[in-house]
């Protein structure tokens, strides 16, 4: 045992007796209840289901174990020579909710290194695919791929499955992926972007700045990385890839199985390709509206009331919970701002004028509920300027970083033996027996 699947089994004892007293003493005690609204409308706020690994409040935003995002950034060991915390830190912290001491953080640094060569047949799986085809649906197949390899799957089939200790075999998959996620993700780069040319891991680098190495990026990108990866990592259950992931999982569907369909729904542009329809959608601004003269509020109102009357949305801005400002923009606002270079950016300053007008024009337009931006808004500005400038590419940053939440969740899943998703679904003519009865 490792000091964090120590850490994790005795976290896991704690917790068991509190979910066992409210499944058996609480059961029909009422905390939500369910209008046609809700019914026809997405199953928007419903309150049906747990998760201890992060919350969201509309306001405030995001806490991960409890801890909002600067406060999570700086509680965490720091990587070496940096500003921000290992993706591996990080990981302890969702799993546990206990900040680690340097000492742990480092063992598992260690344990990923054991964990992330990938086999190659996956590589092999990927190439066969056309050299067009969406980066995520690559990295979706990728993981996929990887059931073969799934410890789960073999335990439930060895004919000596528990359900007490089944946590176990979640976990070691679950740190399998997230291990092996940046791997495949670099790997489609390059296969895509860099004429396949691969670069090989570097045992000595940690996950954020190893990524960086293997698509030939900078010093700095690391802790671009770092910092991304972390951003994205979770969200509460109720979101699409959160949401997708531990549907599956309920099924006793191994992580892999889980994770790859997590991915498919964080390919929708309402969910994570947003972040590239954001970039899509200014360089076609630029292009449009801007030849030869430099970007004006005037000219990003008129574009953005020419997005919104043609019936499209506008990508980067309104959120499902959140009724202000996303932290998640907020802090990758602060790390441009704080970079030489990058605060003078013509992109990033272009992305900040839109901040100063696209909220107004949404508000006027009066349909979102939210006008302010989300975690997509910014991420691809931050991206561009390192010379990641393949935007299609960016919901599989997204899809790395969401790695880390979903799978954090799906080991407290089984943990605590969640059961079966299994809501129920009506006919419209009931809907409609309802609505006449009042
Ligand atoms: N531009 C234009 N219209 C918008 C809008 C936007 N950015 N955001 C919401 N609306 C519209 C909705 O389409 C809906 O219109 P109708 O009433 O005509 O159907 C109306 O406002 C009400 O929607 P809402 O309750 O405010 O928002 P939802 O919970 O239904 O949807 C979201 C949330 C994120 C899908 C939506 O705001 C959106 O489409 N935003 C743009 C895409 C985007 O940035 N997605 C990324 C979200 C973060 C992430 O998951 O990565």
């Amino acid at each position: 045992m490792t000091q964090l699947k120590d850490k994790l089994s005795e976290k896991i004892q704690a917790h068991r007796p509190r979910t066992a007293r409210l499944t058996k003493e609480f059961a029909d005690i009422v905390i939500d209840k369910v209008d046609i609204g809700q019914c026809m409308g997405g199953a928007r706020d419903i309150k049906c289901l747990v998760t201890d690994i992060s919350s969201l409040d509309p306001q405030e935003g995001i806490r991960f174990r409890g801890k909002t995002i600067p406060e999570t950034f700086a509680a965490l060991p720091k990587a070496a020579g940096s500003a921000y915390p290992t993706v591996e830190s990080f990981w302890y912290f969702l799993l546990t909710g206990e900040v680690p001491t340097q000492a742990q953080v480092d063992e598992v640094v260690a344990q990923w290194k054991t964990r992330q060569s990938v086999p190659p047949y996956v590589f092999d799986v990927i190439r066969t695919l056309p050299r067009d085809s969406h980066p995520m649906a690559m990295l979706s197949i990728g993981i996929l791929a990887l059931q073969r390899d799934s410890k789960f799957a073999a335990y439930y089939n060895s004919g000596k499955f528990n359900k007490t200790n089944a946590w176990e075999q979640v976990y070691e998959d679950a740190s399998d992926l997230v291990a092996r996620i940046p791997v495949i993700a670099a790997f489609i780069y390059n296969l895509k972007y860099r004429d396949d040319k691969q670069i090989a891991i570097d045992p000595k680098l940690d996950m954020g700045a190893n990524f960086a190495h293997m698509i030939g990026q900078s010093e700095e990108y690391k802790d671009v990385a770092r910092m991304y990866f972390i951003l994205h990592s979770d969200h509460e259950s109720g979101n699409v890839s959160a949401h997708t992931t531990h549907l599956v999982h309920s099924a006793l569907s191994d992580p892999y199985y889980a994770y790859s369909a997590g991915l498919s729904g964080l390919a929708g542009p309402l969910h994570g390709l947003a972040n590239q329809e954001v970039l899509s959608w200014t360089m076609k601004f630029q292009e449009k509206y801007c030849k030869g003269v430099e970007p004006t509020k005037e000219l990003i109102t008129k574009a953005l009331w020419d997005t919104l009357n043609s019936g499209q949305v506008i990508p980067g801005y309104g959120h499902a919970v959140l009724r202000k400002t996303d932290p998640r923009y907020m802090s990758q606002r602060e790390f441009c701002l704080k970079t030489p270079g990058l605060k003078d950016d013509p992109l990033f300053k272009l992305v900040s004028m839109i901040f100063e007008v696209a909220p107004g024009v949404l508000s006027e337009h009066g349909h979102t509920k939210n006008p302010w931006p989300n975690v997509d808004a910014q991420s691809g500005v931050i991206q561009w300027y390192y010379g990641v400038k393949h935007w299609d590419f960016y919901t599989v940053l997204f899809g790395v970083g969401r790695a880390l939440g979903c799978m954090a969740n799906i080991t407290w899943d089984r943990a605590l033996g969640y059961a079966l998703e299994r809501p129920k679904s009506v006919t419209t003519d009931m809907l409609e027996k309802w609505a006449a009865e009042g």
